[in-house]
C-alpha cells in the first residue's frame, strides 16, 4: 500500500507565478500542485496538497494528520519564521515531516534565517525551487520506507 503524504503550503504560496517571480519563479501553485502529483505517482507516494493563508486552518490541517498520514512535507512560508503555534502543531503530530522552502533562506534576509517550524521536522531542504518538494518526498520516503 503506498504511503500518504499530507503536503501543506502556507501564507501567500496561491500567489506563486505572480509573486516576486525572480525570487519565487514564475510556476503557480496549479503547477506546483501537479508536480507534486506526479512525484507522488513516480515515488508511489499518495499525495494531499493544500494551501491557506491562514494559520489555525493549517493547525488544524496537522493535528488532522495524525492516523490518517504517514508523514507530512510542509512549506510554511512566512509563518515558519514566526510561528510558535504551528512548531506545536507539529510536534503534536508524531510522524515523519519535512520541511521544504522554495528559496535558499540563507542567502536571503536575516529574519527568514530562522525556521521555528524546522525544530520539529526530520530535516529541511530549501533552495531547489520546485525541486525542493520532490527532494522532500524523496526525503520522507527514505524516511518511511
Ligand atoms: C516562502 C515564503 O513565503 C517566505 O516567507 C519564506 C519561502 C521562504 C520559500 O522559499 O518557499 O521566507
Amino acid at each position: 500500500m503506498s504511503k500518504k503524504i499530507l503536503v501543506l503550503n502556507g501564507p501567500n504560496l496561491n500567489m506563486l507565478g505572480i509573486r516576486e517571480p525572480e525570487i519565487y519563479g514564475t510556476k503557480t501553485l496549479s503547477d506546483l500542485e501537479a508536480f507534486c502529483y506526479a512525484e507522488g505517482k513516480k515515488q508511489s507516494l499518495q499525495i494531499d496538497f493544500r494551501q491557506s493563508n491562514f494559520e489555525g486552518e493549517l493547525i488544524g490541517w496537522i493535528h488532522e494528520a495524525l492516523n490518517k498520514f504517514d508523514g507530512i512535507l510542509i512549506n510554511p512560508a512566512g509563518l515558519g519564521h514566526t510561528s510558535v503555534a504551528l512548531l506545536d502543531a507539529l510536534s503534536c503530530v508524531d510522524i515523519p515531516k519535512v520541511e521544504v522552502h522554495l528559496t535558499n533562506i540563507h542567502k536571503r534576509d536575516s529574519f527568514r534565517q530562522n525556521s521555528f517550524t524546522a525544530k520539529s521536522c526530520n530535516g529541511v531542504i530549501c533552495g531547489f525551487g520546485i525541486n525542493s518538494y520532490k527532494l522532500g518526498l524523496s526525503a520522507l520516503k527514505e524516511i518511511i520506507g
